[in-house]
């Protein structure tokens, strides 16, 4: 039941799962609630879907616990991982038709959807393998004790993702969180809830049990609080803005003080030297910035460049933020499709307007582009000082902001000079540079003469207020685990 016939051009028709899905099932939400699902590329509604709400939170949070205490907890770790390593290949066997589900959904670029679902692929791969990796270990304390130290899974997990990269963002959570044997309640955000519930689909294919995995479509402030307040939710993982993370921080200590991990927002620095290579430099820093229309929480958003080369920096990069394609999402060349809703469209426009009363002055772009969709033009502004509210906060959008520095001291003070620290790059030859640069840097991510280039096995996370724990690498393994000691007394009594 509720499924829609929706069609893409470059799938065709398709029919897309509209209910919750819940212990293998997608059924209707208890109040028959739905909200509009938005095609931000001509702002049409593509179709509706269920909404949770707390009712059907907690019946979603119900199936997690009774399939996490029951038969999930008797699966071999080699079963949980052959069930990951199945869902990789549905989802490369579905990779065009997933593609093209997030190019309608989030009106990202669906030549870039295909890398984001090949990037899912191997998530599910990746820690598919480590299910039956996952090791505790014997600690000798003296002859009158045996211990052992073991990794047990935390329970029941509830995840809260974005619509930057909504099945990306599915597969981080999803993967490490099964790997170690945990059971899963994924809210997507109101703004994407397509994929996700077409990955729900193949996650019955792929032979998952009821419970296990359930996905739910709502919004924040109902479906997404009632998770984070749970009291039977032992774990909340969350990406998105950082007053949301902050919220979801004191849900879970004003409700059962479950586990918590966020990925939040980042101002990321990128650094170009004198001694860089100029041309690749551009490329990266055109793409540190534009890539996903400025919707990356790494996003290059800061860009500083020696005094040296500054003038000639700035001309080439104008000219190649400008053959940036923004268009229709389903165009082979584009790169650039629209803003994924009205409402981060205004945010970045009014951030547009306010570099422009603050005396930055716009080197290209600035503009809204066409009168239909959430289309925004690559925009560069200089001129600009550390200051300004469009240095300081994140955009969220295609806009950055270039200024020049004259020293290797200096430019690392101002790098820092941010509440967050997800991610910094720098740009130069020389290796010395590289390493000293990458050291004094404030990011969970420091990129050397590149940007944006994620991997399933690296991990992911920010330092100061871009948030708590790592995503990706075995390091995520640490937030889907928790440590039993025990200690089997071999000796005479003591007491
Ligand atoms: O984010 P929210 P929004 C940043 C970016 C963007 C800004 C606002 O700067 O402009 O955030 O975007 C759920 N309890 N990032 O409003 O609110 C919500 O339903 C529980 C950075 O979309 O953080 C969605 O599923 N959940 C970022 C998710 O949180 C709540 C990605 C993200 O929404 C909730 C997205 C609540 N009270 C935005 N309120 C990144 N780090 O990649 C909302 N949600």
């Amino acid at each position: 039941m509720s499924t829609v016939t929706l069609e893409t051009p470059t799938s065709g028709k398709y029919e897309q799962p509209t209910g919750l899905f819940i212990n293998n099932e997608f059924v209707e939400s208890v109040d028959k609630k739905t909200f509009e699902v938005i095609n931000p590329t001509d702002e049409s509604v593509t179709c509706s879907v269920q909404e949770a709400s707390e009712k059907d939170v907690d019946i979603a949070v119900s199936a997690a616990r009774k399939a996490f205490e029951g038969p999930w907890r008797k699966e071999t770790p080699e079963n949980r991982g052959k069930l990951l390593v199945k869902l990789a290949d549905l989802f490369e066997q579905n990779l065009d038709l997933l593609a093209s589900i997030e190019a309608l959904d989030n009106g990202k670029a669906h030549s870039m959807a295909k890398v984001d679902i090949g990037m899912c692929a191997s998530t599910f791969r990746y820690y598919g393998g480590w299910a039956d990796k996952i090791e505790g270990r014997v600690t000798d304390t003296g002859p009158d004790t045996f211990n052992y130290i073991k990794k047990e899974p935390i329970g029941v997990c509830a995840q809260i993702i974005p619509w930057n990269f909504p099945l990306l963002m599915f597969s981080w959570k999803i993967g490490p969180a099964i790997a170690c044997g945990n059971t899963v309640i994924i809210k997507s955000a109101e703004q994407t809830p397509l994929g996700a519930l077409f990955a729900a689909k193949l996650i019955k294919e792929a032979g998952f049990p009821p419970g296990v995995l359930n996905v739910i479509s709502g919004f924040g402030k109902t479906a997404g609080a009632a998770l984070a307040n749970h009291m039977d939710v032992d774990k909340v993982a969350f990406t998105g803005s950082t007053v949301t993370g902050r919220t979801i921080l004191k849900a879970a200590a004003s409700s059962n003080l479950k586990k918590v991990t966020l990925e939040l927002g980042g101002k990321s620095p990128n650094i170009v030297f004198e001694d860089a290579d100029i041309d690749n430099a551009i490329s990266w820093v055109n793409f540190g910035i534009f890539f996903n229309h400025g919707q990356c929480c790494c996003a290059g958003s800061r860009i500083y460049v020696q005094e040296s080369i500054y003038d000639e920096f700035i001309k080439r990069f104008k000219d190649r933020a400008s053959k940036n394609v923004v268009g229709d999402p389903f165009a082979k060349d584009t790169f650039q499709g629209p803003q994924v809703s009205q409402l981060q469209f205004d945010r970045i426009m009014n951030y547009i307007k306010a570099g422009k009363e603050a005396g930055a002055t716009v080197e290209i772009g600035g503009n809204r582009m066409g009168d239909k969709g959430y289309f925004i033009e690559p925009t560069i502004f200089s001129n600009v000082t550390e200051d300004m509210q469009i240095m300081q906060e994140e955009i969220f959008g295609p806009v950055c902001s270039i200024s020049k520095f004259k020293s290797k001291d200096e430019v690392i003070k101002t790098a820092n000079n941010s509440t967050y620290g997800l991610a910094a790059a720098l740009h130069t030859k020389n290796l010395n540079t590289a390493i000293e640069v990458s050291g004094a840097l404030k990011a969970g991510t420091v990129w050397v003469n590149t940007y944006n280039t994620l991997h399933h096995q690296m991990p992911f996370g920010g330092y100061k207020e871009s948030g708590i724990g790592r995503e990706l690498g075995e390091d995520a393994l640490a937030n889907y685990s928790q440590t039993k000691t025990v200690s089997i007394r071999l000796g005479d009594a003591l007491f």
